[in-house]
């Protein structure tokens, strides 16, 4: 059955925009380590947006698995599939997400191209923190590399507070994209040793995204295992 106006598609919970058939579920492919996967499902929790979670074990190697290359030709999560559609990169999951379900779409066109700007930057810049990050838990490496990639970490943290000096929200007056796709990149600072209070702006900002309702951290919204994810 398909509507064609905002209808909740579950009683209470979960409101979709445009021709959304009522069966056409989301499904998302990732791993509860991921800020990756955090994007887009921080997106479906703030939207109250019901979806599927299908893990796939990183600490296992299945992202490389045959099964899953199938899914995602680059081996990594996470991955979107909905109405035949197969959505990979974080970014262009966001991008699309906003598109198909209408929220956290900035109001004017100049600002939702500002707000994709905001994720092709994102994924050059704020991919530093991840990857001191990722070094910092997961593996050992060379002093030597960790002091390559901080300065840059930083300083994509920087740029961040010094633009929410005077706004609240990176584009436009409301939450949109841009924030669920920096904070999402970002959120695991600290397991890289980044101390969020040392960007006061940053800090506040996050402080916004998490009163938001629906609201999650990682290890409390992305599931070890498969599950059916139904908004809080
Ligand atoms: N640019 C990609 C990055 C995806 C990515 O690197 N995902 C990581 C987890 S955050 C992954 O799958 N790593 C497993 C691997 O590289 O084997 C995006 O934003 O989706």
């Amino acid at each position: 059955m398909v509507r064609r106006t905002w209808v909740p598609a579950f009683a209470g919970m979960t409101i979709i925009k445009g021709s959304m058939a009522l069966d056409d579920r989301i499904t998302i492919y990732g791993s509860f380590t991921s800020s990756s996967t955090y994007k887009p499902m921080l997106y479906l929790a703030l939207a109250r947006i019901a979806f599927s979670f299908r893990t796939v074990n990183l600490k296992y190697g299945a992202q490389k698995l045959p099964d899953y290359l199938e899914v995602n030709r680059y081996g990594k999560v996470p991955t979107l599939r909905h109405r035949g559609l197969t959505i990979v990169q974080s970014n262009v999951i966001l991008d699309y997400l906003a598109r198909a379900t209408g929220h956290f779409e900035p109001a004017t066109e100049q600002d939702r191209w500002r707000a994709r700007e905001w994720l092709s930057w994102e994924a050059d810049a704020i991919t530093n923190v991840a990857r001191v990050r990722h070094y910092h838990r997961f593996r050992t490496v060379d002093p030597a590399v960790m002091a390559y990639f901080r300065p840059p970490a930083e300083e994509a943290l920087s740029f961040i507070d010094q633009t929410l000096a005077d706004r609240q929200w990176l584009v436009g007056e409301t939450c949109s994209i841009a924030d669920i796709g920096c904070w999402g990149r970002m959120v695991f600072m600290a397991e890289g040793g980044f101390d969020i209070t040392n960007w006061p702006n940053l800090l506040a900002w996050s402080e916004r995204l998490k009163a938001m309702p629906g609201f999650a951290l990682p290890y409390d919204l992305i599931p070890s295992k498969d599950r059916e994810m139904v908004p809080a």
